[in-house]
């Protein structure tokens, strides 16, 4: 019966792998590998934790994997996994969430990351944090000295009083040689107003915060900060949440790091 035949893992092929699109496709594998039958799941966002989408899909369909259900990150995470078959809980309704697998824009040494690159930090946070295991899923390129070195670190906030907000989360890194951060917006058709603010899932917009060498000083600190400020939702620094990281390196090897 060719439907119960598994479909062949990405991981069995890792030592032929080439552009960064399989590379994450290879550790989007290597982590569906931990998935068991029965298991809730937080459901990633992004172009990594799409093909373990579609690879949890496959083994559904193929009955190798059985009475699985996932939690989506996104509304696009929803619409996707909808698309592959898999059944899915809101986060409320989920009596728990025995592993989640999602992407992440930077990993640093202490496994402390930068997500949300993609609008979906809020959620990604609310469900990732809630679970018992959270495995990252990247290519080599997401390992980084320091957290904030290779582009924005993103915060969502309301939209009511954006920029006094703004303002606000300036003030964190007052003097920081290098620092600067803006509104996240996005390219309108409306001739009117060519640029528009990004608007999360939740309605809200996104802060991105730039740091010439990346964030120094304690992470945990400037956290609190972040949080402290009122009109801030929440910010795409996940410090001490991923229980694994699963690295596809450009040389084929899988490498788990925890
Ligand atoms: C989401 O997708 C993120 O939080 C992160 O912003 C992004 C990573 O995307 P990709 O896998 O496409 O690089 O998980």
């Amino acid at each position: 019966d060719a439907a119960l035949v598994v479909p062949p893992s990405a991981t069995a092929a890792a030592a032929a792998v080439g552009t960064q699109e399989e590379l994450k496709r290879v550790a989007a594998h290597r982590a569906v590998e931990m998935v068991e039958s029965g298991m809730t799941l937080g459901l990633g966002t992004g172009s990594t934790a799409a093909h373990a989408l579609d690879r949890l899909g496959d083994l559904l369909r193929c009955g190798a994997l059985r009475g699985v259900a996932g939690v989506p990150t996104s509304l696009k995470t929803e619409a996707h996994a909808g698309l592959a078959g898999i059944p899915m809980l809101a986060l409320g309704d989920a009596p728990r969430i025995h592993l989640s697998i999602d992407g992440a824009d930077e990993v640093d040494p202490e496994l402390n990351l930068i997500k949300g690159r993609g609008g979906s930090l809020l959620r990604e946070k609310m469900i990732e944090g809630a679970g018992k295991r959270f495995v990252v899923i990247v290519d080599e390129s997401k390992l980084v000295p320091r957290l904030g070195c290779t582009g924005a670190v993103p915060v969502e906030v309301v939209p009511f009083g954006c920029f006094h907000t703004l303002g606000l989360i300036r003030k964190v890194f007052d003097g920081l040689p290098g620092f600067s951060a803006r509104l996240r917006t996005v390219a309108t058709k409306d001739t009117a107003a060519k640029e528009v603010p990004f608007v999360t899932d939740n309605g809200n917009y996104i802060v991105e915060m730039f740091f010439d060498d990346g964030i120094r000083g304690d992470l945990r600190e400037i956290s609190d900060r972040l949080l402290q400020i009122t009109g801030v939702v929440e910010h795409g620094m996940f410090l001490g949440l991923a229980t694994d990281v699963v690295v596809a390196k450009k040389d084929g090897s899988v490498i788990v790091l925890d």
